[in-house]
């Protein structure tokens, strides 16, 4: 399989001259001997362009065994179709997802009608036609049935509101317990900043039922994979590279920017934090605790985060801005290498020697853009 050696072997070449002994998950590719993390995608996808782009992501890295992806929050029907496309191109169309809550918790709604909370580029995926069918379990059941079949293995990993696994955490206990963790993109929690997150604001009470529940919680920044975005080349490479796969990412980000009443200029990869911590060595980790108070109706809880080394969830601090832009070219390696896995779609090898010394010299980040977005979105 010429596409996968080549990303391999592209993959150890960046590792190896970026970042010399510090990423202890990947190593060389002997030395990557792992199994792979399993992992389940809870998303809006849809909504935000971070989550089709971590989602092709995390479809085509070999560390990752991507068991199945659920939807949350509004439309989550449109949702699931762009989901089955995404997985269908990466050669998984056998993957079950599922559909689950539409609003937050304690409601229990599956059934969108079409309040805000929709979709803005549903139009990758405008209907059932040529794609696999929707799971028929909920995406609360699907969670449980694949933690009670592996028991201690399954990740749950939550780039969207957090009512999906609130759910799962309250319907089904014996389930939760077979959980071997949930990994959030929720904000930012280091010491000099704690402010709460879309996910975690969008659904508090499921937040507060994640950070009661017995299950381990990790609890990621998205500050960093946030200044580190796709630059316009990197759109350009997707939009010229010719696969099924980048055509439909390239289409996704064309419909994000058109439909996107606050459009900015390129896409971010906040929820990117999720895999980037799956990955081993790109997060550093405190131990605390965590503690959320609802207010009245329409208030933002109020959130406060303590480190604690006997503290019973995992904090993730920044990622350094050299390390996120190292980040982002390992994910445009691997959303630009045809899918990893044998399947019917021609693949191409987009790979080239000058690609891979281009994308050995990553060029910073654009901290000034980014943070100005960042500053506006936590007014
Ligand atoms: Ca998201």
């Amino acid at each position: 399989m010429p596409g996968k050696t080549a990303l391999k072997t592209l993959t150890a070449l960046l590792l190896a001259a970026l970042l010399p002994g510090g990423i202890s998950s990947f190593g060389t590719p002997e030395g990557r001997s792992q199994e792979k993390t399993k992992v389940i995608i809870d998303t809006d996808i849809g909504e935000d362009i971070d989550d089709i782009l971590v989602t092709a992501f995390a479809l085509n890295s070999p560390e990752l065994d991507v068991l199945a992806i659920t939807t949350v929050d509004g439309n989550v029907d449109a949702r699931s179709r762009i989901a089955r496309k995404v997985a269908m191109l990466y050669g998984k169309p056998e993957m079950p997802i599922a559909a689950g809550y539409v609003r937050s918790m304690p409601l229990a709604d599956i059934t969108y009608t079409g309040f805000s909370g929709g979709v803005r580029y549903g139009e990758v995926a405008p209907d059932e036609q040529g794609l696999p069918p929707v799971s028929p379990l909920r995406a609360d059941a699907l969670i449980a049935e694949l933690a009670n079949q592996h028991p201690g293995e399954v990740t749950v990993v939550t780039i969207g509101s957090m009512s999906n696994i609130g759910h799962f955490l309250v319907r089904y206990p014996d389930a939760a317990k077979k959980l071997k963790q949930i990994v959030t993109n929720g904000g930012s929690f280091t010491t000099q900043r704690q402010q709460i997150g879309w996910n975690l604001r969008y659904d508090p009470v499921a937040a507060v039922v994640t950070a009661r529940s017995e299950v381990p919680w990790v609890l990621l920044s998205e500050s960093t994979a946030h200044f580190c975005g796709l630059r316009q080349k990197d759109v350009d490479r997707l939009k010229n590279a010719g696969l099924p796969t980048t055509t439909l990412l390239a289409e996704a980000i064309h419909w994000w920017k058109t439909n996107k009443t606050d459009a900015t200029r390129l896409p971010h990869v906040s929820d990117l934090d999720v895999f980037a911590y799956l990955l081993g060595g790109w997060v550093e980790t405190v131990r605390g605790n965590v503690s959320i108070e609802i207010g009245p109706q329409g208030s933002l809880p109020r959130f406060r985060v303590e480190e604690d080394p006997s503290g019973r969830i995992v904090l993730g601090g920044d990622i350094p801005k050299e390390k996120a832009a190292i980040l982002r070219e390992i994910l445009m390696e691997r959303l630009l290498a045809p899918p990893w896995l044998e399947g019917p779609l021609d693949r191409p090898d987009v790979h080239t020697t000058d690609g891979a010394k281009a994308r050995l010299r990553p060029d910073g980040c654009d901290a000034q853009f980014h943070a100005r977005r960042r500053a506006q979105r936590w007014q």
